[in-house]
């Protein structure tokens, strides 16, 4: 097979019209991905695209490589399966935040402990697209959702935070407003060996926000570049303040052993 350099040869424009709504940001998420597999010249035969159940999830109908459609909340397990049996594939995970932080929390925390060889784009829209706008496990205090008409009464939570903690080899978080950003930080994870993290803040003007008077694609994205902070301010907010802001930024990039490698030398050292 050939070596693709276009970002073009990474999209299955046979399959087109997507299905996502106007002003959806996981177009631009796929788009970022694309550009960093044309960039780094990986052959379609080596990457796989790994997606749950969402609207995120229909990505993976969209590409012109391999892809595999995972239960919701479990495609993370599967794919540390597939990384010890294909350890040569370039897997990429890419989930709706409700997929990754709520019902597949736990595998998020434990790849990214265990630094199995593989990136995870979160699509944060801050809510369960697909099933009608439910709050998910990021969306922020007080925010308004289909299963919180009265403003949502606990924390969104800072995946970063936690999966970098948890021992991830990268993480970094912007939105697709910050488009040079996010073509960097997917380029700079799915360079890094290991367990690799970007959350991507993305707009779901249908559910999010038409709940939360921010109605049209440009208005959300009025508030990402309003309300995404550079790691460094956002770090000095309190708790309370956090859930008002989007952190941009890098958190983590460092060479831990990943899991096969440690595994490898376990079995070689006996
Ligand atoms: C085991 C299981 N539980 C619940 C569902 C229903 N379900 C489908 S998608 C979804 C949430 C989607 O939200 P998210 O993962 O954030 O993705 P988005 O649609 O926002 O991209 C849920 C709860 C399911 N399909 N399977
Ligand atoms: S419901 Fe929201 S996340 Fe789903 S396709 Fe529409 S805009 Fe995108």
């Amino acid at each position: 097979m050939s070596i693709s350099q276009d970002y073009t040869d990474y999209i299955a424009w046979d399959r087109l019209p997507h299905m996502w709504c106007p002003g959806c940001g996981n177009g631009i998420a796929l788009k970022g991905l694309a550009l960093a597999l044309a960039k780094q010249g990986i052959p379609r035969h080596k990457v796989l695209m790994a997606t749950g159940i969402g609207c995120s999830g229909r990505a993976g109908s969209y590409v012109s490589f391999h892809s595999f459609d995972g239960t919701h909340g479990r495609t993370i397990a599967f794919c540390t399966g597939i990384n010890v049996a294909q350890p040569d594939l370039k897997i990429v995970a890419f989930l709706g935040d409700g997929d990754c932080g709520a019902i597949g929390g736990n595998h998020l925390l434990h790849a990214a402990r265990r630094n199995n060889d593989l990136t995870v784009l979160e699509i944060n829209n801050f809510t369960y697209g697909m099933t009608g706008g439910q709050f998910s496990p990021t969306t922020p205090a007080h925010s308004f959702s289909s299963t919180s008409k009265h403003g949502k009464v606990d924390y969104g939570m800072d995946m970063c935070y936690l999966v970098a903690e948890a021992g991830a080899n990268y993480v970094a978080s912007t939105t697709v407003y910050h488009t040079a950003q996010l073509n960097k930080f997917i380029n700079e994870a799915i360079s890094t060996r290991g367990f690799s993290f970007v959350e991507i803040a993305s707009p779901c003007p249908t559910y999010y926000g038409r709940h939360n008077n921010l109605r049209s694609a440009p208005e959300m994205m009025e508030w990402f570049k309003e309300r995404a902070l550079p790691k460094e301010k956002y770090d000095e907010l309190t708790i309370e303040e956090k859930q008002k802001y989007i952190m941009r930024g890098r958190l983590v990039q460092r060479d831990r052993e990943d899991f096969l490698t440690m595994y490898m030398n376990e079995l070689n050292n006996e």
